[in-house]
């Protein structure tokens, strides 16, 4: 990470996923305003526009050039045009709000559709995974990741994928040891990066994939549409973050 301008950027969004986290903690036992987006189990609560609207006044404070592409309030930027930051203020608020737990803060900065900082910040547990896309940190380690074959491993996968066999992932998941679903994106690729999980499957949005993409992506990983082409990064699309080198297991299942 040579580019003093880039690191510059990365300090800062350590800075603003840790504030971010740290409020989220501060006022999680408050009284939560939760309300429905689209649908009865597709809530928002005040805390993810609050930490939002946070995150984009540094932003627009410190980079007043830059552009913003965030889930709450429709804020929407081509990814690429320019340099974007991808927010994610709660990544599982369903999570949040039932458990308190798996739940993450996510952050990604784009540059003309090239990631060059993912950030994704696991709040209860105090960890955050960060990187440039040639590495990734837990931490102040550096993660070291050898994958396993898929019928040695677990899958990641949307409970609504996996019970509508959406792509054939019901089909798929028969080669590998078994399923779980975590109910937010972010932790998924947390997991994958602690080696607990081989890949996800999902109906994602881009900031629920923008960070957890480029901090992947040292271990030869890819995020891409179920027939392997590239995300749009606009609305919300059936993908896979999965080993490269499987990248036509849902067309031409393996047997490993
Ligand atoms: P969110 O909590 O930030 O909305 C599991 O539901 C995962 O899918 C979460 O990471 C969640 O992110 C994401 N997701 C994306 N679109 C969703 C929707 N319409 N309803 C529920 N979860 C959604
Ligand atoms: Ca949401
Ligand atoms: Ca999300
Ligand atoms: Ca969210």
């Amino acid at each position: 990470m040579t580019d003093n301008r880039l690191n510059i950027k990365l300090e800062f969004a350590k800075e603003v996923v840790k504030d971010a986290g740290a409020y989220i903690k501060a006022h999680m036992s408050d009284t939560l305003e939760i309300s429905e987006k689209t649908h009865f189990d597709d809530l928002v609560t005040n805390l993810d526009g609050e930490v939002q609207d946070a995150i984009i006044s540094k932003i627009q404070e410190l980079f007043p050039h830059d552009h913003i592409l965030a889930e709450e309030n429709n804020i929407r930027h081509d990814i690429n045009d320019g340099n974007v930051w991808v927010i994610d203020p709660i990544d599982g608020t369903t999570n949040f709000i039932v458990q308190k737990d798996n739940f993450a803060v996510m952050l990604a900065y784009y540059e003309s559709g090239v990631g060059k900082l993912g950030l994704i910040l696991d709040v209860m547990k105090d960890t955050l995974y960060w990187g440039d896309g040639d590495t990734t940190y837990k931490n102040d380690a550096q993660i070291r990741l050898s994958v396993a074959p898929l019928s040695q491993s677990l899958i990641g996968v949307s409970a609504y994928m996996y019970r509508t066999n959406a792509g054939g992932l019901l089909d798929l998941s028969h080669q590998s040891l078994g399923v779980r679903a975590i109910g937010s994106a972010g932790i998924e690729y947390t997991n994958i990066l602690d080696g607990k999980i081989w890949g996800y499957f999902s109906n994602l949005s881009p900031w629920d994939y923008a960070a957890g993409a480029i901090l992947i992506a040292p271990f030869g990983y890819v995020t891409v549409q179920l027939d392997g082409s590239p995300m749009s990064f606009d609305g919300r699309q059936m993908m896979m973050s999965i080993p490269k080198q499987q990248l036509e297991i849902l067309s031409r299942p393996i047997k490993n």
